[in-house]
This record gives structure tokens, C-alpha cells and sequence, in this order.
């Protein structure tokens, strides 16, 4: 009898215990971008709040809308391209923002977050992260062997088959985003980005096609890491991607030099933004964390690692020069009137896309 009671005793004060420890730890689950980060971006927040924070990566807009709308995500925080959000925000996943947990708010550049209620009506549910061009990255003197004088700043290099069977020998990547390429593929045929028009879809598809056999691989992150090591030449990429593989490239040994460009004919672009899906279950935390992300010196130091331009005007005095001045970085006013945003197409035309998306990479 004596025996059981202090058993009983030893149960109940490590429970009390375990629960004084849960209540302590506070949590924050965030799925994010890989490669969208800057190496203390989390831990100093960790360090300011006490928060713990468990990090896991997508590369695809396409990953993270499977999981959220599979029902429960398990996430607190999420990161989708502005056409993904407007459509989770129709189909219910996020809940609406505190803006009494945002005091850093005003931060933010106005004249972007108007832009951005095509997407998000108020911009109630979401902050912009960051945003970026889709271009031509690629290894400057392996190109230059293979093509000569032609001109990189061109969606010729990876439309022509002339061009682009050349740099196959040294290897091409693109995006694995259909979302994103069969546009840009609309764009070069000088039709409208936006076109729902199947006919349109059918013709970037063909082009696609005859482009096929050169695209050594579709990738939404692996180009990074290729192109610093010269595994391929070219990439289809995102900006900040293609930066980061440039310093990459750099600190290794400096053999190979990386480039990016916005080709003059236009480039699509994406704005990544921050949301709370409605089954968060640390939605204080989430909104500290969205409130770090407003922070100036948070944001200007993001840039300066990952070199994609972001929204918080009051960062942009903090961020170095060299990156600000550069026009891949910070498109000048004359490439910037030709940029375009990616559509935010119906569950139709997705479907066509997808279809199309399955044939062009099985080159069928
Ligand atoms: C980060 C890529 C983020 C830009 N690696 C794509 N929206």
C-alpha cells in the first residue's frame, strides 16, 4: 500500500512537471521555401523570443497547396507565390491577420501592398516576403564556348532550338513550375500571360515541346547547387536562386562564373507572402514572427544574403549598395515597365496546365 501510494506520488509530479515544461515551450511550426533564408534569420529569433521554431522546406507552390489542402497542414506559417494565395484564400485555408500583433505594419511599401490586393482584398490574410524576376542564369564562359556572341539577355537562348541544342551539351535546367514556365512560354509567343484560352496553352505546350529533348533536367532547386559546380551551363530560375548560386560559385574557388539575367523582351515575377492557415495551432507565435520579418534590419539583411529584393521600405537604406544598383536584383524603371505577374488561372485552365506540364516533361 505504501509503495503504490508514492508511485502514485512520483506519477503525478512528473506529469506536473512535464506539463510545466510544455507550458513553457512555445512552438512555432513553419513551412517554408528552401534556400530562402538567411543562415541567422531563424536562430536570432529563436534567441529574441524563446520560441522554438521547427523549419521544413517546399520548393514548389504545387507541394505546399497539396498539403494545404489535404486537409490539415500542421503548419502555422506558409509561403505561397501571390496567384496560390489568392486561390487558397477562396478556398478557406487562411485566417485573417491581427494587425494589434503587427505593430512594424507600416513598414511595409504601400504603393507594393495596393498591388498585391489583386490577390489578397485589404491584404487581409498576408505579407509580402519577398519577390523576384524569372530569368536566364547561367556559367559565362561555358555559354561563351558553346554559343559565341550571342546575347544571354534573350528568351532566344532558350527558345530557339538552335540555341538551346548547343548548351544542352553543357546543361540546362529549368523550373519545375507550370504555373510559371508555360506563361513565360505564352510571353515569348506574344500572347497574353493571363490567356485561359486553350489554344494559347496548346501553343506553349509545342514550343515547350520543341525544346524538349534539350532541357536536361526540370528542377526547382537543384540548379543552384549545378550551376556554382558547372554540372549544367543555364538555368531557368529564379533571381535570388541564381544569386545565391553565383556566391556559392565564388567561394568555391572562383573557377566558375555566374551570371543572371532579366531578358530584355520581359520577365514574369512572383511575391511570395506570409499567411496563417486556419488550423494554426501557434497562431501568437506566427504573428512574432510575421512581426520579426517587419523588422528593417531582419528584412535588409535577408536581402543582402539572398539578394531578392523585399517590401519594407524602411530596409532598403540597409541594404548594400552593390546589391540595390544591381539591375538583376532591382530591375530599372525601363525592364520594370516590362515585367509581368503570374496569373491566378481558374481550377480549369490549372488542370489543362497541369496536363500539359506532364506531357512537355515526358517529352510526349
Ligand atoms: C527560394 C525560391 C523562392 C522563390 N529558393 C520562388 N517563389
Amino acid at each position: 500500500m505504501k509503495v503504490t501510494k508514492q508511485i502514485l506520488l512520483a506519477l503525478v509530479l512528473s506529469m506536473v512537471v512535464a506539463l510545466a515544461v510544455q507550458a513553457q515551450e512555445r512552438v512555432l511550426n513553419i513551412y517554408h521555401w528552401s534556400d530562402y533564408v538567411a543562415p541567422d534569420t531563424i536562430s536570432n529569433f529563436e534567441k529574441q523570443t524563446g520560441i522554438k521554431v521547427i523549419f521544413d522546406v517546399y520548393d514548389s507552390n504545387e507541394v505546399l497547396e497539396a498539403k494545404l489542402l489535404s486537409g490539415r497542414s500542421g503548419y502555422d506559417l506558409v509561403v505561397p507565390s501571390n496567384p496560390f494565395l489568392a486561390k487558397q484564400i477562396k478556398a478557406g485555408v487562411y485566417q485573417k491577420l491581427d494587425r494589434s500583433q503587427l505593430p512594424d505594419w507600416d513598414n511595409l511599401n504601400k504603393d507594393l501592398l495596393r498591388t498585391l490586393e489583386v490577390s489578397d482584398t485589404g491584404n487581409q490574410h498576408s505579407i509580402p516576403y519577398m519577390w523576384g524576376s524569372i530569368g536566364i542564369g547561367y556559367n559565362v564562359d561555358k555559354v561563351k564556348a558553346v554559343l559565341g556572341s550571342q546575347p544571354m539577355d534573350t528568351w532566344d537562348v532558350i527558345f530557339k532550338p538552335e540555341n538551346i541544342k548547343k548548351l544542352h551539351e553543357c546543361g540546362v535546367a529549368i523550373l519545375d513550375s507550370p504555373t510559371e514556365i508555360i506563361p513565360t512560354a505564352m510571353h515569348y509567343l506574344g500572347l497574353p500571360t493571363d490567356s485561359e484560352n486553350p489554344e494559347h496553352i496548346k501553343q506553349a505546350e509545342a514550343l515547350l515541346l520543341s525544346i524538349r529533348p534539350y532541357v536536361t533536367y526540370f528542377h526547382s532547386s537543384k540548379y543552384i547547387s549545378d550551376l556554382a559546380s558547372g554540372n549544367i551551363c543555364v538555368a531557368v530560375g529564379y533571381s535570388g536562386d541564381i544569386y545565391q548560386s553565383k556566391a556559392r560559385a565564388e567561394e568555391g574557388k572562383g573557377k566558375v562564373r555566374v551570371a543572371y539575367n532579366i531578358p530584355q523582351e520581359g520577365a514574369g515575377t512572383f511575391f511570395d507572402m506570409v499567411a496563417i492557415p486556419n488550423d494554426a495551432k501557434n497562431v501568437k507565435e506566427a504573428h512574432e514572427f510575421i512581426n520579426y520579418l517587419l523588422q528593417p534590419q531582419v528584412m535588409a539583411d535577408l536581402t543582402n544574403y539572398l539578394q531578392f529584393p523585399n517590401a519594407n521600405d524602411k530596409a532598403t537604406p540597409l541594404v548594400d549598395k552593390e546589391i540595390s544598383s544591381d539591375p538583376g536584383v532591382y530591375p530599372p524603371a525601363e525592364l520594370m515597365s516590362k515585367l509581368y505577374t503570374f496569373a491566378d488561372f481558374s481550377a480549369k485552365t490549372q488542370r489543362l496546365l497541369t496536363r500539359s506540364w506532364t506531357k512537355i516533361k515526358s517529352g510526349k
